[in-house]
């Protein structure tokens, strides 16, 4: 037993250079992952296993399960992006999400989130998507779509009529509710 608990700090040793998280945390996390599925992940990681978790099990963690964004952050932070993650995924998930990611970070990815159709740009569209997943849908159509062409005509820098991840920066600075569903405390 002694002897797998040293394998995988090791290996988690090397993943703390790309997160926010100290070791003891990262491997907090990494038995956070494990538990969702003992069967299907091992505690030897040495070997990098080629293992991925159903968005189905991750989405059902309590830190997510009442994030109306979870199903679209776990999209964006899967290689796969369809919401199934590696360890690694799992990770860099949780890395962004937590306190100690920067501002600039958080406001990257969730740009990412909110552009629903992949296409690095926030339209009309998906800013009414953001809005009804970040008021819980109690705004009526009209307010949604009120509210939505304020930001954008307040937001909208080059005047394109969508959002850029610049003209988004830039938004979030006066509109910070936008990053609020992305703090998580674990
Ligand atoms: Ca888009
Ligand atoms: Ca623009």
């Amino acid at each position: 037993h002694h002897c797998m608990q040293t394998a995988h700090i090791e290996f988690k040793l090397h993943l703390q250079d790309c997160t926010y998280f100290t070791r003891k945390e990262i491997l907090r996390l990494f038995h956070r992952y494990r538990d969702l599925a003992p069967q299907l992940v091992p505690l030897d990681y040495t070997n990098h296993p080629d293992v991925k978790l159903p968005y189905e099990l991750i989405g059902s963690m309590p830190e997510l399960k009442d994030n109306p964004f979870r199903q679209r952050i776990a999209e964006v932070f899967s290689e796969d992006g369809e919401g199934n993650m590696t360890l690694d995924d799992f990770l860099d998930m949780f890395s962004v999400l937590s306190e100690m990611a920067p501002r600039d970070l958080k406001a990257y990815y969730a740009f990412k989130i909110y552009d629903f159709n992949n296409d690095d740009f926030i339209c009309k569209s998906d800013l009414e998507k953001t809005l009804n997943k970040l008021t819980r849908n109690e705004l009526t159509e009209d307010e949604v779509r009120m509210v939505c062409e304020k930001v954008i005509d307040e937001a909208d820098l080059d005047n394109d009529g969508r959002l850029s991840l610049e003209d988004f920066q830039h938004m979030i600075v006066r509109a910070p509710d936008f990053l609020s569903t992305f703090h998580i405390r674990i």
